[in-house]
């Protein structure tokens, strides 16, 4: 009895120690700090649990190799309460640590009237076909960027992602940016990205010959340089 309750501390402890402990450096952007320090958080768990299954294993496959005659299994209250009580807890960290993320503003913006990072939102109207994107800017005089899209850096960015035809997937794994794009609906997805630099987009959709060369760009860039290139865009309007 004395082993369970250790291992379950010893469990107990290393779920505890990935709450405090921040095991992801620094990230492209709000969403992807989120979701891979979700990641992090998860294998605390995940690690674990496979070394004390695979060691009951083993231990189990070697000491009983030789038992043509096993005598049938007793009912053992105490491990039952204590590996459902065990599962209750990593099962309940899991969830709220997954809600966290989920319902962030970052990974889904649903309320429009909230600001984000550095006043309003950048608004992105990322418009998939077959077989290519339409970028537009609907708040800054509609203008269109064909598969490139320029955003500030450190100021939330808000993507409208929807397809002309059917379905297609917006995709930026630096940035921790996916999205189904649907016809005949608008999801949106947020961030803030902290790195500047150009980040490569594609969809991840299959949807049909030339699913392959739909790719774009998102290139990060100081405020400075982003109003510069949004004034540039206005005027040749
Ligand atoms: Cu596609």
């Amino acid at each position: 009895m004395r082993k369970t309750r250790l291992g379950l501390v010893s469990l107990l402890t290393v779920v505890v120690a990935g709450f405090i402990a921040d095991p992801v450096a620094a990230q492209a952007s709000a969403s992807s700090e989120l979701i891979n320090g979700l990641n992090g958080k998860l294998l605390y768990i995940a690690v674990p649990i496979t070394i004390l299954v695979e060691g009951i294993l083993i231990y189990t496959v070697v000491k009983f190799r030789n038992n043509d005659d096993p005598s049938p299994t007793q009912e053992n209250r105490r491990l039952e309460i204590t590996w459902t009580i065990a599962t209750a807890i990593i099962l309940l960290f899991v969830g709220v640590a997954s809600y966290g993320v989920l319902a962030n503003e970052n990974i889904t913006a649903q309320d429009p009237q909230i600001e984000g990072a550095g006043g309003e939102p950048v608004v992105v109207h990322a418009e998939a076909y077959q077989w290519g994107w339409e970028m537009s800017y609907p708040e800054s005089g509609n203008f269109s960027t064909g598969t490139e899209i320029v955003i500030p850096k450190d100021r939330s960015v808000r993507f409208q992602v929807t397809s002309r035809d059917v379905i297609h997937g917006f995709h930026v794994p630096k940035l921790g940016l996916k999205s189904d794009a649907m016809p005949g609906q608008v999801n949106t997805i947020q961030t803030v990205a902290y790195e500047e630099g150009t980040y490569q987009g594609y969809c991840t959709e299959y949807c049909g010959v030339a699913h392959s060369q739909m790719y774009f760009t998102v290139e990060v860039v100081s405020q400075e340089e982003y109003q510069q290139w949004l004034d540039e865009q206005q005027s040749s309007e």
